[in-house]
């Protein structure tokens, strides 16, 4: 019986794109936007958390990233302008959405294959980690 609780759980990991982390935060539709030559790319995402505490997201990592920054991106005086964050907080039981004109995390230095997918790490304030897989995709976000 145990046996086939075991395997039934290994299959529900092989079979579930989307896990739910120890931490209660649940990441979908992770993808980057690739740009040509060395140009930052934006990388978007949505942050569920299944959690009664805030999550707080206090930065990332990825393969094909020298360095992936939490970003926030907002208009002043009619100007597009980006800043650094030094975290992300994930409301309990909310939904957060890392999206182009707000959040987003900047891949510096890109070497990012469009129509590849990369494993993205989240660093959350309690020391845990949560890793998402995201798409590459072009210019026009396809
Ligand atoms: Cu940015």
């Amino acid at each position: 019986m145990k046996r086939l609780f075991e395997s039934a759980v290994i299959l529900l990991l092989i079979a579930t794109p989307v896990l739910a982390q120890p931490s209660g935060l649940v990441v979908t539709d992770g993808w980057f936007r690739s740009l040509p030559g060395k140009l930052p790319a934006g990388g978007y995402f949505n942050a569920r958390s299944n959690s009664g505490a805030p999550i707080v997201i206090t930065g990332a990592e990825a393969p094909g990233c020298a360095s992936l920054m939490l970003h926030r991106s907002s208009d002043k005086g009619g100007m597009s302008h980006m800043e650094m964050v030094d975290k992300v907080t994930v409301p309990p039981g909310g939904t957060l959405s890392f999206a182009p004109g707000g959040y987003h995390l900047m891949c510096m230095n890109p070497s990012l294959k469009i129509g590849t997918r990369v494993p993205v790490d989240l660093h959350l304030a309690d020391g845990s980690k949560v890793v998402a897989a995201f798409d590459v995709r072009g210019a026009t976000g396809k």
